[in-house]
């Protein structure tokens, strides 16, 4: 069988890691781009990499910004992948009011400037973009692919541009550009600023002596947590199917951010109350109460289902970050 060639933007971040992952066992060939830091950022992905010399290598690395559209030509011709899953983003909703007009430029036009390069591209190329249950905003649950979006930040703002877009194309150009509406998906390798990690990190430290306090934001709001490698494998799927559509993946289920406090301290036998402090600091100007997403579709049309849940989901999380501080951990 012909060895597939895929693209992944974002493939240094939580999902591009778990995808990358996922795809060299399918036995394709992954393109990934990188930005150019001051301090090593593959750590994610490090696991994965051979030498490029080595005649097994199928992981492979190139510069490139999404701000930056001559890199991404460059790349999109030079890979000429057959299917692109576009993942690089400003992905932080509360630093998106900090910093709106780098998260749209990024975020937004990013999307344009590498679905132009897949318009102009010789070969057809497939495209996945990661759309976000951050569009539905303070639109009421449960939220189906039918659901009107209200989005609430400047992050949201931009990912409804790059909704839109990805559709437009797919309609003005016949291209197979689909989104996947993916609700929030967490792991050991979700990045340390969101609030499940922040928690599971911040109790391994508090254990291991290093911190006192978590200092956190809202604690009301609900969200509909999932486990992100059951995430990536629909992000396959939506490429695998017959036609270019949108599809929202989600566990159907959700549960607060106190939820989330109480179930992880309550495994280490602690009293969340004595340990976490309010800061205003982590309060957004327009917050998104409830997320709570309906995949019915996807499991009709993909097949697809989450296989792990909140409360396993909780003890993975923090197991790691435990054992990453010497620890022993829950599981
Ligand atoms: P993440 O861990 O924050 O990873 C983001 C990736 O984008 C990283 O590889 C990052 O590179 C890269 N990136 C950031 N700015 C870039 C730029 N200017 N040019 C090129 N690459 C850039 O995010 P994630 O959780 O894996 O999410 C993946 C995608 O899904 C994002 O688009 C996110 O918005 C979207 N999404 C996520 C969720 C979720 O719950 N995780 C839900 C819905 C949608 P560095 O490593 O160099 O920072
Ligand atoms: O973990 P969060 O920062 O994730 P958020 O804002 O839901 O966004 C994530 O999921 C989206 C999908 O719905 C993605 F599109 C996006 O890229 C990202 O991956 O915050 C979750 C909730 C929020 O309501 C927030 O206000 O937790 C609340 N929270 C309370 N204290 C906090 C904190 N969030 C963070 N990051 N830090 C806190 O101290």
């Amino acid at each position: 069988m012909e060895q597939k060639v895929a693209l992944v933007t974002g493939i240094t971040g939580q999902d591009g890691s778990y995808l990358a992952e996922q795809l060299l066992e399918k036995n394709y060939l992954v393109h990934g781009i990188i930005r150019r830091a001051s301090t090593f950022n593959t750590s994610r992905i490090d696991h994965l990499f051979k030498d490029i010399h080595d005649p097994d290598a199928r992981l492979f690395l190139h510069y490139g910004d999404m701000g930056d559209a001559s890199s991404i030509w460059r790349i999109v011709d030079h890979v000429a992948p057959d299917e692109i899953y576009h993942l690089g983003a400003q992905s932080h909703v509360r630093v998106s009011f900090d910093i709106p007009e780098y998260t749209a430029d990024i975020v937004a036009l990013g999307t344009v400037r590498l679905l132009e390069a897949v318009r102009r591209a010789k070969k057809k190329i497939k495209f996945y973009q990661a759309s976000s249950s951050e569009l539905f905003g303070s639109s009421a649950p449960p939220q189906s692919e039918k659901t009107a979006f209200h989005p609430r930040s400047p992050y949201a703002c931009a990912k409804a541009y790059a909704y839109y877009i990805v559709q437009n194309y797919r309609e003005s150009y016949g291209m197979f550009a689909s989104n996947g509406i993916l609700f929030n998906h967490e792991s050991p390798r979700r990045g340390e600023t969101f609030v499940t990690r922040k928690i599971t990190r911040g109790i391994a430290r508090i254990l291991a002596g290093k911190d006192k306090l978590i200092y956190l934001g809202n604690l009301d709001s609900k969200r509909d947590w999932g486990y992100a490698p059951d995430y990536t494998d629909a992000m396959y799927r939506i490429l695998q199917h017959k036609k270019a559509d949108d599809f929202v993946i989600a566990t159907g289920k959700t549960h607060s951010v106190r939820e989330f406090l109480e179930e992880c301290f309550s495994l280490v036998k602690l009293d969340w109350k004595d340990y976490v402090k309010i800061d205003p600091r982590y309060f957004r100007p327009s917050e998104v109460e409830v997320l709570q997403g309906d995949a019915s579709k996807a499991k009709k049309e993909l097949g697809w289902s989450p296989k792990m849940q909140f409360k396993e989901l909780a003890k993975l999380m923090l197991d790691a970050d435990m054992k990453k501080e010497g620890l022993k951990g829950v599981l």
